[in-house]
C-alpha cells in the first residue's frame, strides 16, 4: 500500500471505531445515565493514574466548568505528540481517535488502571460533544481539538512550556446521553477512594459552576490504613490503630488494613487495580479463610472462651472494617457486572499475607487479641441464642407470616414486575398518595417516625421494630441469609420522603436497613428515591415545578421574576392528591432516582457519618451537605 492509501485505509478506521461507540455507547461505558456519565470522568482520570504508578505524576486536579464541561489535568509526562510510526500522525491524535490505542506505546507502563473502566479515552471523545487536548512536552504546548470525535486541525504547537502533563477538557453529548450534569458528591467519593488507595496522589475537585462554587483535596500518606479510619470515623474502634500488612510478589502487590469497632455489621471492602470488587473473588476468599483460620488458631492456643470453641466467619468479622488491595499485571474480572477477580494465585497470595500477618500482630498484642475474640465469641452466642430460640418456639418466624400489613394499600396487579409499591413517610402523605396513585399497579405503604438504626442492634432486636416488619412483609423476599429475590412482590420500591433534613435521615434508615439485610433487592435495580418537587412557581395562570435550587434559578431566568409567587415544599402533606401524582408519582412526568450498588463506599460514609452516635459530624455532614443529602444518589 502507497502512504495515502494507508492513511485513507486508518481514517476510514478511525471514523468506523467511533461511529461504534457512538452507535452503542452502552457498550463501552456500561450505561448512558448519570452512572455512564460520571465513568466518562474516570476513564480520562485512570489514564492520570496509571502515569502516577508509573511514577511520573503525582497531582491530578479535575473541575467541573460552568459550560458543563470536565476537565482533567496531570503533571505527567504528557502524551506523546510525536508522529505515530504505523498510523502517520500525532500519536496524540491516535491515542484520542482510535479504539484501544492509549498506552500501546509503552509496554513498560505498569497499567493498573483498566479493568472496568478502561476502554480508552478514545471513547470519552467519541462521546463529547467537544473535546479539547493540551499537553506540556519538550518545552512547548501543543493542543488539538475534536467535535464527536473527529479532530477539527491537525495538533498545533500554541506556546511555550515549562514544566510537563496533559489537560483533556470533554463536553459530554446531550444527543448520547439521558441527563449531562455532573454530579460533585458522585465525582468526591471515587476520586477520594482514588486517593485512599494510591498513597502519595493530590488528587484535588472543583466545581466551578455558578452557584456550585466548591473545592476539595485528597491526600493521603496512611493510604488504605487513612481509609479504614475513615469509614469508622463515626464508630468506636476496638484498638487505635488498624493493622496494615503488605507484600509484593511477582509484580503483584497486596495491602491489607483492618480495625475491630464495636458495630454489629461488616465492612469488607476488596479492589483490585482500583476497583471496587463488589462480587469479591479469589483475594477476598483468601482472606477470608486466613483470618477465620488464624482466629480459631489464636483461640484455641490460647484457650479463649471455654471448651472446644468453633468461631465461624460471620462471627469473626462481626464489627470488622477491612480494605483489601491488589494490584496486579494482568487481572481477571469475572462475574455477572465484571467486578469479581478471577486470578486464583491471588487467593495463596492473599492468604499467607494474612497468616502471617495477623498471627503475627496476635501474638504481639494479646490485649487487643483478646478483646477481639471476645468479641467474636460474644456474637457466636448471639447467634446461638437466636437459633435455639426459633426452634423451642417453633413458631413460625414473623418473616414467614403471610398476611400483609394492615397499613399497606396493595395494587390489584398481580405481576410484581408491573407492580411499585410506595414507601411514604407520615400519615397524612400517605393518605393523600393513596388517593393520588393509580391503583391499578402502585401500592402505598405509608410509615410513621424513625426506623431502627439497624447499624445499632442486631438482627433478632431489629426483627421487633413493627415499621421495619411491615417493610419486609410488603416486600415478600425475606431477609438476610434466607433471602428470595424472586418472591419480590413489586419490582419497584420507591422510598418517598420529604425533602428536609428529616426527610433524608429517614429515606438514610431504611437504605442502611435495604443495603444491610436486602442487598440483592438494590443490586436487582429495584430500589428508588422519589424526587418530590422543591418549588412551586405561579405566573399568571402557569404553574411549574421545580427540583432544586438550580433548576429554580434557571426557571425564573427564563420566565422572568415579574409577577411570580414561589411556594416552597415543606413536605409531601401540603400537596395536594393531585399535585402529589403529577409531580412525584406519575410514571410519565416523574423523576425517580435508582439506587445503585456501585458506590457502597459513599453509602457506608452516608450511613456512617449520618447515623453514628456522634452528634458533631453529623451535624458538620448536613450543615455541608443539606442539599446533597436530599438529592442522594447512593
Ligand atoms: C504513554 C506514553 C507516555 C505518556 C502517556 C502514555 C501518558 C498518557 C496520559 C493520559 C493522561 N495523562 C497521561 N500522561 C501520560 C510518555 C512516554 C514518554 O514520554 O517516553
Amino acid at each position: 500500500m502507497s502512504d495515502r492509501e494507508e492513511y485513507d485505509a486508518t481514517h476510514i478506521q478511525v471514523l468506523e471505531g467511533l461511529e461504534a461507540v457512538r452507535k452503542r455507547p452502552s457498550m463501552y461505558i456500561g450505561s448512558v445515565d448519570g452512572r455512564g456519565l460520571h465513568h466518562l470522568v474516570y476513564e480520562v482520570v485512570d489514564n492520570s493514574i496509571d502515569e502516577a504508578l508509573a511514577g511520573y505524576c503525582d497531582f491530578i486536579d479535575v473541575s467541573i466548568n460552568d459550560d458543563g464541561s470536565v476537565t482533567v489535568k496531570d503533571n505527567g509526562r504528557g502524551i506523546p505528540v510525536e508522529p505515530h510510526p504505523k498510523y502517520k500522525k500525532s500519536a496524540l491524535e491516535v491515542v484520542m481517535t482510535i479504539l484501544h490505542a492509549g498506552g500501546k506505546f509503552d509496554k513498560s507502563n505498569y497499567k493498573v488502571s483498566g479493568g472496568l473502566h478502561g476502554v480508552g479515552v478514545s471513547v470519552v471523545n467519541g462521546l463529547s460533544e467537544w473535546t479539547e487536548i493540551e499537553i506540556q512536552r519538550n518545552g512547548k504546548t501543543y493542543y488539538q481539538r475534536y467535535e464527536r470525535g473527529v479532530p477539527t486541525d491537525d495538533v498545533l504547537e500554541i506556546g511555550k512550556a515549562e514544566g510537563t502533563g496533559t489537560k483533556c477538557t470533554f463536553k459530554p453529548d446531550n444527543d448520547i446521553f439521558e441527563t449531562t450534569e455532573f454530579k460533585y458528591d458522585t465525582l468526591i467519593s471515587r476520586l477520594r477512594e482514588l486517593a485512599f488507595l494510591n498513597t502519595g496522589i493530590r488528587i484535588s475537585i472543583t466545581d466551578a459552576r455558578t452557584g456550585e462554587e466548591q473545592k476539595d483535596v485528597f491526600e493521603y500518606e496512611g493510604g488504605i490504613v487513612s481509609f479504614v479510619e475513615y469509614l469508622n470515623t463515626n464508630r468506636n474502634a476496638l484498638h487505635q490503630i488498624p493493622i496494615y500488612f503488605n507484600r509484593e510478589k511477582d509484580g503483584t502487590m497486596v495491602e491489607i488494613a483492618i480495625q475491630y469497632t464495636d458495630s454489629y455489621g461488616e465492612y469488607v471492602y476488596s479492589f483490585a487495580n482500583n476497583i471496587n470488587t463488589h462480587e469479591g473473588g479469589t483475594h477476598l476468599v483468601g482472606f477470608k479463610t486466613a483470618l477465620t483460620r488464624v482466629a480459631n488458631d489464636y483461640v484455641r492456643k490460647n484457650n479463649i472462651g471455654k471448651g472446644d470453641v468453633r468461631l465461624s466467619g460471620d462471627d469473626i468479622r462481626e464489627g470488622l472494617t477491612a480494605i483489601i488491595s491488589v494490584k496486579l499485571a494482568e487481572p481477571q474480572f469475572e462475574g455477572q457486572t465484571k467486578t469479581k477477580l478471577g486470578n486464583s494465585e491471588l487467593k495463596g497470595i492473599v492468604d499467607s499475607l494474612v497468616t502471617d500477618g495477623l498471627s503475627e500482630f496476635l501474638e504481639e498484642n494479646p490485649k487487643i487479641a483478646t478483646t477481639i475474640l471476645q468479641k467474636a465469641l460474644d456474637a457466636k452466642r448471639a447467634r446461638e441464642a437466636a437459633k435455639k430460640a426459633r426452634e423451642l418456639t417453633r413458631r413460625k418466624s414473623a418473616l414467614e407470616v403471610s398476611t400483609l400489613p394492615g397499613k399497606l394499600a396493595d395494587c390489584s396487579e398481580k405481576d410484581p414486575s408491573q407492580c411499585e409499591v410506595y414507601l411514604v413517610e407520615g400519615d397524612s402523605a400517605g393518605g393523600s398518595a393513596k388517593m393520588g396513585r393509580d391503583r391499578r399497579f402502585q401500592a402505598i405503604l405509608p410509615f410513621r417516625g424513625k426506623i431502627i438504626n439497624v447499624e445499632k442492634a442486631r438482627l433478632s432486636k431489629i426483627l421487633n421494630n413493627k415499621e421495619v416488619l411491615s417493610l419486609i412483609t410488603a416486600i415478600g423476599t425475606g431477609i438476610g441469609d434466607d433471602y428470595n429475590i424472586e418472591k419480590a412482590r413489586y419490582h419497584k420500591v420507591i422510598i418517598m420522603t420529604d425533602a428536609d433534613v428529616d426527610g433524608a435521615h429517614i429515606r438514610t434508615l431504611i437504605l442502611t436497613f435495604f443495603f444491610r439485610y436486602m442487598n440483592p433487592l438494590i443490586d436487582a435495580g429495584y430500589v428508588y428515591i422519589a424526587q418530590p418537587p422543591l418549588y412551586l412557581i405561579k405566573k399568571g395562570k402557569k404553574q411549574y415545578y421545580t427540583y432544586s435550587d438550580r433548576e429554580l434559578k434557571i426557571k425564573l431566568n427564563e420566565i422572568g421574576e415579574k409577577g411570580v409567587s414561589i411556594q416552597r415544599y415543606k413536605g409531601l402533606g401540603e400537596m395536594n392528591p393531585d399535585q402529589l401524582w403529577e409531580t412525584t408519582m406519575n410514571p410519565d412526568s416523574r423523576t425517580i432516582l435508582q439506587v445503585t450498588m456501585e458506590d457502597a463506599v459513599a453509602a457506608e460514609e452516608m450511613f456512617t457519618v449520618l447515623m453514628g452516635d456522634d452528634v458533631e459530624p453529623r451535624r458538620k455532614f448536613i450543615q455541608t451537605h443539606a442539599k446533597d443529602v436530599m438529592n442522594l444518589d447512593v
